[in-house]
């Protein structure tokens, strides 16, 4: 059965015009394989393809030769900034990266769309990954983050096709269980977020042991680059740094300083889910650089290397407090370098540093935002209100 759907998708999606993109690369990628050793005989899906992770692995594996067909939901704005520096000509020949709009909670269409595509890799990013907002949203948490775990790996099983299965695991599974955290840890989910992942870790194992798939759990601690969501603490207090330098701010708000995270550098992350389905054997791994710091030293490293002295600039709100926090995480990644050769090689204070660099580049290339005014007499002048989501 599932040989029949590993004939041309591509020239089928064309045909019946549903993509909604059809981007492909112009340039050679950032760790692009030669054009000799370039795999282009697979075919990977990637959920959360718009994400920090998502973005990285479509670059990684269209360097590689891949074709990528990514899962994007659809949106009142446009949600692929993080992918437009890979489109071109949608009508070209050789396009490789392919969109389609689709849901984790929706089954049916992710059975229909693995059917179709029948990816030889799948790589499931996609969750409201946010562990702050979980405790705002825990219900939509569980349903994505969770149970849109299950919904992918049932969508696999239903649509019969043979693929290689990488869970996006967290080491928020470890919550309150004291570091080094590696593959034998046991978990303590702090969170709503936590919950919702062990549940995927578990569910993804299960279906290993139950059906025999070639799925995987890659247990990532925190990783960050230029493309992490504004709202996660590195990438907030890289912006603010930028943003105090220029004089465009004064001050920057924050929650819990004393946090130990083992944060590395996203692309390597990505990277090594890519190894993890290479592999003979299926089985997860923890991938981590195996040091830690806390918020506050990220804080002086980030607003040092600006020449800032952080303690000018850093106010406390409770708002951005968690009803149970993390203490510390410090992964051992002892196997991820054994048995895959994965190795990081960016820690977190190398990595402050690269995240400063590339903020206050992107300011410089920041235009300023426009919006249209409304003319009409009985419009009212628009006046700033509210408070900024976390
Ligand atoms: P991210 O930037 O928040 O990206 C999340 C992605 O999921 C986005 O593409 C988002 O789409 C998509 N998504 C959210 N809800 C969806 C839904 N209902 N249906 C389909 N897609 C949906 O996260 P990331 O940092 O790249 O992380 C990737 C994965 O690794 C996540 O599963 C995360 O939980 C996990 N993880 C991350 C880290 C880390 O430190 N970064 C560590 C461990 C595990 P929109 O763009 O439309 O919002
Ligand atoms: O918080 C503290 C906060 O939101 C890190 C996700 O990718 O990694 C991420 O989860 C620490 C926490 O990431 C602020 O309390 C202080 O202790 O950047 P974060 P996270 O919660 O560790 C894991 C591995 C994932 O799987 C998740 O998907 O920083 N902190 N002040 C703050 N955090 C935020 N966001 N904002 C603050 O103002």
């Amino acid at each position: 059965m599932a040989s029949c759907f590993f004939k041309d998708v591509s020239a089928r999606h064309r045909k019946h015009g549903q993509l909604v993109a059809f981007p492909t690369v112009s340039r050679r990628l950032p760790g692009a394989a030669t054009q000799e050793s370039q795999d282009v005989s697979k075919r990977a899906f990637v959920t959360g393809i718009t994400g920090q992770d998502g973005s990285y692995l479509a670059e990684l594996l269209l360097g590689k030769g891949y074709e990528v067909h990514g899962l994007i939901r659809r949106a009142s704005t446009f949600n692929t900034a993080r992918l437009e520096h890979l489109y071109v000509d949608p009508h070209s020949a050789d396009a490789r990266l392919f969109l389609h709009y689709g849901d984790l909670s929706d089954g049916t269409r992710l059975v229909t769309l693995l059917a179709e595509v029948a990816p030889h890799e799948v790589y499931n990013l996609a969750a409201q990954s946010h562990v702050r907002v979980s405790f705002d949203e825990p219900e939509h948490t569980a349903d994505i983050t969770g149970t849109g775990t299950v919904r992918m790996l049932e969508a696999v099983r239903l649509a019969g096709i043979e693929t290689r299965f990488c869970q996006a695991s967290s080491s928020e599974l470890y919550g309150s269980t004291p570091p080094p955290q590696s593959e034998t840890t046991p978990f303590h989910p702090r969170s709503p977020y936590a919950a919702a992942k062990a549940y995927g870790y578990w569910i993804t194992r299960n279906y290993r042991e139950a059906y025999g798939p070639f799925a995987v759990n890659g247990i990532m601690f925190n990783h960050e680059s230029p493309r992490r969501g504004e709202t996660f603490v590195s990438r907030k207090i890289t912006r603010a740094v930028a943003a105090i330098r220029a004089g465009r701010e004064e001050f920057v708000y924050m929650g819990n300083l004393d946090a130990i995270r083992d944060w590395g550098y996203a692309p390597e992350y990505v990277e090594g889910m890519w190894r993890m389905l290479q592999a003979d054997e299926p089985d997860d791994y923890v991938l981590a650089t195996g040091t830690g710091i806390t918020v506050r030293e990220f804080l002086e490293i980030s607003f040092g290397h600006a020449d800032l002295d952080w303690e000018n600039h850093v106010k406390f709100d409770d708002r951005y407090l968690r009803p149970t926090e993390v203490a510390t995480l410090i992964g051992d990644p002892t196997k991820a370098r054994e048995k895959l050769g994965w190795q990081a090689t960016v820690d977190g204070r190398a990595l402050a540093r690269l995240m400063v660099n590339a903020d206050i580049e992107a300011l410089e290339h920041a235009s300023t935002p426009w919006i249209d005014e409304v003319r009409l007499d009985s419009w009212p002048t628009p006046t700033t209100h509210g408070t900024a989501p976390l």
